[in-house]
């Protein structure tokens, strides 16, 4: 079954309940293509609102000194920054993309469950809405801001106490973690029972099989975290001592609950980038993907193995020695799968007749950057040097390596790679690779300094520092915000093609050059993919 048959027979079925239009084209929509879109277009614009909080912080560590604003609303932008890019843009935003090419990889006409899909997204906006009121509520005398405990909230003492910024995270939380359940189960389902004749599994993109992987850790981790937040709600509000010890409650177990969650949620956010990955690098190599079995081994692998390390985040919470030395081994042990699927995207490319056109650029300062992510990585869980590196700017320059160089970067790619198919006309090549190499220069500039200043000693999560660390600061602000400046090239190509101002992209793009019929080890469910679809 090709797209062009599933497509016209979904439009016929629109017709016969009348196809609404404006508005409620997109609020009733069950089109798998129109929800992915809807995605894409809100995760975008929430990396825009969580990059410009952080530049606002970036402007307050450029000094020694400087008080640009209170301590509170900096660790409140830093608390945004952090939900925001981690559930509100890249979560939302490789979904979008599962929803859009998912049912087209394995030749089904929409996702198993439409009206669910519908409304997995239709939460994320007042999800998104919920976390930000109380940020502002403060500027009326209303409360005392957001969550400022950080993204991970690990710290139970202070969630216990902070004010109403905490309720709406915790109920943003919930809405969050339906919208991910739903969306997982939609995947688990629609792959399971929606594929084509003959498309086995063994035989799907590694794309769909990343986000199998991802769907089922999601099913194992959002509701220990939807019970973690809860139990913190009664321990708030209703007198209930699950993390109190004066109680008889355990702080640890919040840590351990959180963590269960937290961990996992890495692999959540870069499995995906993983899958969309070797396509791309395929293409632009022209040669087949190598090692396409082990690289699906891998993820799971990845996913089972990563279930489990969740308490090196812990290394200095009071846990048993023989724990540490088991968490600390288990993490050490990710990196041999990891390494296998890196060494797989080398050997991809290894002697290909390569290309690098802009989403060959991005797919290849992924991986580097993401080897950058697994060595800096590596060393945190070390026990011996653990009670250096907690808490410090280490940490946080260390994790943007795995979060932006590996994730971000990976799904720009694949906004160059899809936008072709996705609009029928081709971005700006030019501009493409401009953004490429200013987004790579700059994300260096801004992360390698604080991993150095956080090595030196400057802990996350405080607004100044001593004045022998201006210089790598001031690099890193600068950078910062011109790192942020560049993806306004990003958005200007893409509006620009979404309008249709690019040249016409043929039904060819990306083959005959670089053969689509490349990406896949068996029959190219990509085939079905060459017709632009219609976008309103
Ligand atoms: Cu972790």
């Amino acid at each position: 079954m090709t797209t062009a048959t599933t497509a016209t027979a979904s439009h016929e079925h629109d017709a016969h309940h009348g196809h609404p239009t404006g508005i409620m084209r997109w609020l009733k929509s069950t089109n798998h293509k129109d929800i992915g879109l809807m995605y894409m277009i809100f995760g975008t614009t929430m990396f825009f609102v969580g990059g410009l909080l952080i530049l606002l912080v970036r402007a307050e560590l450029f000094m020694p000194g400087l008080q640009l604003m209170n301590p509170s609303i900096y660790n409140q932008l830093v608390t945004l920054h952090g939900l925001i890019m981690v559930f509100a843009f890249i979560m939302p935003l490789t979904t979008g993309f599962n929803n859009y090419l998912i049912p087209m990889m394995i030749g089904a006409s929409d996702m198993a469950l439409p009206r669910l899909n519908n409304w997995g997204f239709w939460i994320l906006p007042p999800a998104a809405i919920l976390l930000l009121i109380p940020f502002f509520l403060q500027f009326f005398g209303i409360g005392d801001g957001a969550a400022s405990n950080a993204w991970t909230m690990d710290n139970v003492a202070l969630d216990l106490q902070s004010g109403i910024g905490m309720d709406f995270t915790i109920l943003t939380v919930h809405l969050l973690g339906i919208s991910s359940i739903t969306g997982a189960i939609n995947v688990i389902v629609t792959i399971f029972n929606m594929r084509a004749p003959g498309m086995t599994l063994w035989k799907m993109p590694l794309f769909c099989w990343a986000w199998l992987v991802t769907s089922f850790m999601l099913l194992a981790v959002i509701p220990v975290l939807g019970a973690v937040v809860t139990m913190l709600l009664t321990d708030r509000h209703f007198g209930t001592h699950f993390f109190i010890a004066s109680g008889g409650g355990d702080p640890l177990l919040f840590q351990h609950l959180l963590w269960f969650f937290g961990h996992p949620e890495v692999y959540i956010v870069l499995l995906p980038a993983w899958g969309i990955l070797p396509g791309i690098l395929s293409t632009f190599a022209r040669k087949p993907v190598y090692g396409y079995k082990a690289q699906v081994c891998s993820f799971w692998a990845i996913g089972i193995l990563g279930s489990m390390v969740w308490a090196h985040h812990m290394l200095s919470s009071g846990i048993p020695l023989a724990g540490e030395l088991y968490f600390m081994y288990a993490t050490m042990a990710v990196s041999i799968p990891t390494a296998v699927m890196i060494f797989c995207w080398i050997a991809t490319i290894w002697r290909g007749s390569m290309t690098f056109e802009t989403p060959m650029l991005f797919g290849l300062g992924m991986i580097v950057m993401f080897g950058i992510a697994g060595l800096t990585g590596l060393v945190i869980p070390d026990i011996a040097a653990y009670a250096q590196y907690h808490n410090t700017m280490y940490v946080v320059g260390h994790f943007h390596y795995p979060f932006f160089g590996g994730a971000v970067l990976g799904f720009m790619g694949a906004t160059y790679f899809y936008m072709p198919k996705m609009t029928g006309h081709m971005y700006d090549e030019k501009l493409g690779k401009l953004h490429f190499w200013l987004t790579i220069v700059f994300f260096n500039f801004t992360f390698i300094p604080m991993m150095m200043v956080g090595l030196a000693g400057v802990p996350r999560h405080l607004a100044d520092y001593a004045l022998k660390y201006s210089e790598y600061q001031m690099i890193s602000s600068v950078s910062a915000i011109l790192l942020g400046a560049s993806q306004l090239i990003f958005l200007y190509n893409i509006i620009k093609t979404a309008r249709g101002n690019g040249e016409k992209a043929t039904a060819q793009v990306w083959e005959g050059a670089q053969g689509l019929e490349f990406t896949l080890p068996s029959p190219p469910p990509y085939h079905t993919f060459t017709t632009p679809p219609e976008v309103k």
